[in-house]
């Protein structure tokens, strides 16, 4: 909605006494004026405008500080973390500054005189949606988090133009859209042309021999792309830091374009220029799955080689061409196997660069970079052709050889004469089109490998890297995901935090476990009240929300039962949704005895290429249909498809949950971190046995949760004779579901296009095993909605889960980072 702002009135009595080192007539308020009419020279204007307005002058506010902490930390008074990712999905930036910089007040002060309140200008920013989902979220929350507890990190990131895309809904089937996030600019970026880095492509390698005998190797004919640093503040909470994203930009170099056109060839170099900056245009949207395009290995080695120069080069100022400290005073964490080609890259500097030997590089970079894995899946576990790395990055190739040549002998020697071991073990992968595997490259070259809940880094112990984890014990740790309680509970639930501040103080915000202090409150009336009151009106907005963006009306008496998170048969929304059918089948049958009304909403993407989740959509969209146009149904139960899920979205989804779906076939989500936001914010969690679900069932006990179906063991037992036909005799509810389904139902128009789903739920090679678990799914839900109908029990629960949920913040998880992986600090 735009709205027109009233021309500002200057009030210069709420001078910042905080910024001292700017002009004292700078105050907040004073440069918003200023930012408002001196440079966009418009009195009547739309919210974006004032917006902008905003976010530059919170910016220039920032400014001093974030200085001074990048010089305080080139001095290399501490150890400096480089966060490798190719995903940040950071959402929106005022509402978070605002909150670290303690300026929401002197905000609103500013803004009496303007029509747009900041809750209005706060949503007119678009989300920096540069991540899929957990993994890029994760590396928000960490930056964050290192913030707060003063650790000197830059993230390494890519500025792509086109983030994650926007979801549209036509006829209940997915579109995509693509999100051009910095069309009207980033207000929060700045431009670090002079720190520009030059990376190399394509050409061919060549050797010669010193005078003293030693052969050194150069890579020639190279075609460079230039990486121009973007940075993005990342303010601590109310402690004077400001870390930075460093978001790299591709540009073709100016010698290039020259070179081209002294050859005659203007528009050569020209269409060149674009095949260059083609490089930072669009985020590949597959979560957990692989994206093996030439394109992403080109982005996987820019982001990796400017980052390392980067890197290397603010080391050499300060300590000169002496790497002896270098991995005294650095770790690189790789998130994921993403950036892992920074490992070869590293030794190329090294020795390229800079003149060292083999086992001088390798001994540098080996103990600086580490390297955590997030999933088991093997269809997101990254190969890369050897022809394509011959082709792009030949040096690169050349040192893999050499690593994997060197390492295979460590493998030898540990299993004598086991020839299958080094096939199976080895870096390259052998085959009619051979393979890099990337994951043996990032353990081979790492001092830590950590896995990202108990359950997920047993697996890896267990299974898929269990030779590597005979091999080298002592690499192998656990580091359990968090997520900020800055933005997932006090920026995002200001009622909540309001409610906790009075009752506990305001040290929750930074030492998440003095939550467990609301325990004592769970028999105090009056709190409980208040703590209804508070989800109560969370309910509400949400409700809002889900009339604006669905067209269905939520009813805030009603229990709200959410999943949202990208759309993959793993996470087993399938099961969700014949849940629904199943009430439905109950309702209609007039079976309403027990039942507890709920809401049930679903929200994810779906990956553009992936079939089946885009028919669990079209599913989920057609079932809302039927319910919601039944007056028979509508008051014991909703459900709604909420388009274009993203992080903004989590912001004000998770405050007004009642029950959150943490559903998965067990052992196959690493860890899950929207189940740790909404247990935050008091939802109860219906949940299998996997990932952080785990834990959080030990902090919270089996009493405040609802546990179902096989864990990881049954599930893998299982696999090996699974016959879901056994299980859906044994279940009336689901050969219900099914036959509904098969009918038509849900499709009378569009007959068999659900077939595919019916097939697979009866499919014995249907890994996701819906079937097996639905019977105890159904159970469980019933359990749900006996406790939701004794809503004392139902509001002490909830108080348990928030009380409970103090491990889960990412403070406590970088704090285990720095102590046991980085020795920072
Ligand atoms: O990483 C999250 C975990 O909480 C989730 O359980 C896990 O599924 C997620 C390739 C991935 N694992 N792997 C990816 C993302 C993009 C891509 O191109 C793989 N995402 C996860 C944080 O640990």
């Amino acid at each position: 909605a735009k709205r027109t702002a009233k021309k500002p009135v200057a009030n210069k009595s709420t001078a910042n006494a905080k910024i001292t080192d700017c002009d004292p007539c700078d105050t907040l308020a004073a440069t918003f004026e200023r930012q408002f009419h001196g440079a966009l020279c418009r009195d009547e204007q739309a919210v974006n405008d004032i917006y902008s307005a905003l976010a530059s002058t919170v910016k220039s506010q920032l400014l001093p500080q974030w200085r001074e902490t990048r010089l305080k930390d080139n001095q290399y008074q501490q150890k400096q973390i480089a966060y490798l990712s190719l995903e940040f999905l950071m959402g929106r930036t005022l509402g978070n500054a605002l909150l670290s910089l303690d300026l929401t007040q002197e905000t609103n002060d500013a803004l009496t005189d303007y029509s747009a309140n900041l809750e209005t200008l706060q949503e007119a920013e678009l989300d920096a949606g540069l991540g899929n989902g957990g993994l890029g979220r994760l590396a928000a929350c960490f930056l964050d988090s290192c913030a707060n507890l003063d650790l000197s990190v830059v993230g390494y990131g890519i500025r792509y133009e086109y983030g994650m895309f926007k979801q549209k809904l036509v006829d209940g089937y997915q579109v995509e859209q693509p999100d051009r996030w910095l069309r009207e600019g980033n207000p929060w970026e700045v431009r670090m042309a002079n720190h520009a880095i030059t990376v190399p492509f394509f050409g061919h390698t060549e050797s010669y021999v010193d005078p003293e005998g030693h052969r050194h190797y150069v890579w020639v004919d190279t075609q460079d792309v230039q990486a121009v640093p973007h940075d993005m503040p990342v303010p601590g909470f109310k402690n004077g830091r400001i870390n930075t994203l460093r978001l790299w930009k591709a540009e073709a170099t100016d010698d290039f374009d020259l070179a081209e056109f002294n050859d005659g060839d203007y528009t050569e170099a020209v269409a060149r220029k674009n095949l260059a900056e083609q490089i930072t245009m669009v985020l590949y949207p597959n979560d957990a799955s692989e994206n093996g395009k030439e394109l992403r290995l080109r982005q996987q080695y820019f982001l990796s080689s400017a980052s390392l120069q980067d890197i290397l080069q603010r080391y050499i100022t300060v300590f000169g061409q002496d790497f002896s400290r270098f991995s005294e005073l650095n770790v690189m964490q790789l998130n994921d196997t993403h950036p892992s080609i920074a490992v070869p890259e590293m030794m190329r500097l090294l020795m390229d660069n800079y003149g060292l030997a083999w086992d001088q590089a390798w001994d540098i970079t080996s103990k600086s970079v580490a390297y955590t894995n997030h999933t088991l899946l093997p269809e997101a576990l990254e190969r890369w052709p050897v022809r394509m790395l011959k082709n792009m990055l030949p040096r690169i190739l050349d040192i893999i050889y050499e690593i994997n040549a060197r390492y295979l002998e460590e493998v030898a020697h540990q299993w004598p004469g086991d020839n299958h071991k080094l096939a199976s073990m080895s870096i390259i992968e052998e085959g009619p089109e051979p393979h890099v595997r990337m994951a043996y490259l990032a353990i081979v070259a790492s001092f830590s490998v950590n896995g990202v809940a108990g359950l997920h880094t047993d697996l890896l112990k267990k299974g898929l890297f269990k030779d590597f984890y005979q091999l080298w014990p002592q690499k192998f740790n656990n580091k359990t995901n968090g997520v900020t309680p800055r933005r997932w509970l006090a920026h995002c639930n200001p009622r909540l935090a309001d409610l906790l501040n009075r009752r506990l103080g305001e040290q929750w915000v930074t030492d998440l476990t003095q939550l467990t202090a609301l325990n004592a409150f769970t028999d105090d009336k009056a709190f409980m009240k208040q703590w209804q009151q508070v989800k109560f009106d969370n309910k509400v907005d949400l409700a809002k929300l889900v009339l604006e963006e669905c067209n269905v009306s939520f009813d805030p008496a009603m229990m709200f039962d959410v999943q949202v998170k990208r759309i993959h048969e793993y996470k087993r929304q399938l099961l969700n949704i014949l849940h629904v059918i199943h009430l439905y089948q109950r309702i209609v049958a007039g079976d309403t005895e027990g039942l507890q009304p709920r809401c049930v909403l679903i929200g994810g993407k779906a990956a553009p290429g992936y079939a089946m989740a885009k028919q669990i959509i079209k599913l989920a969209n057609n079932v809302a249909h039927m319910v919601n146009s039944d007056p028979v149904v509508t008051p014991y139960l909703r459900f709604a498809f909420l388009p274009n899920y993203n992080v903004s979205a989590m912001e004000k989804i998770c405050p007004g949950t009642d029950l959150s779906e943490q559903i998965s076939t067990a052992g196959k989500e690493a860890s899950g971190t929207g189940n740790m936001k909404f247990m935050m914010n008091g939802a109860m969690t219906i949940g299998t046995l996997d990932g952080a679900n785990i834990e959080m069932l030990e902090e919270v006990g089996e009493e405040n949760f609802f546990l179902f179906g096989l864990n990881a063991d049954q599930v893998s037992q299982l696999k090996t004779n699974y016959n879901p036909q056994q299980f859906i005799q044994q279940s009336t509810a689901l050969q219900q579901v099914l036959t509904m389904l098969k009918s038509g139902h849900f499709n009378l128009v569009e007959p068999g296009i659900f077939d595919s789903i019916i097939h697979a739920i009866e499919d014995p090679f249907d890994q996701w095993m819906i079937a097996a678990d639905f019977e105890a799914y159904k159970v469980a839900q019933d359990k749900v909605s006996q406790a939701y109908a004794d809503q004392q029990h139902w509001t002490q629960m909830s108080i348990r889960n928030t009380a409970a949920s103090g491990r889960f913040s990412s403070d406590n998880t970088i704090s285990a980072y720095r102590d046991e992986i980085w020795l920072a600090k």
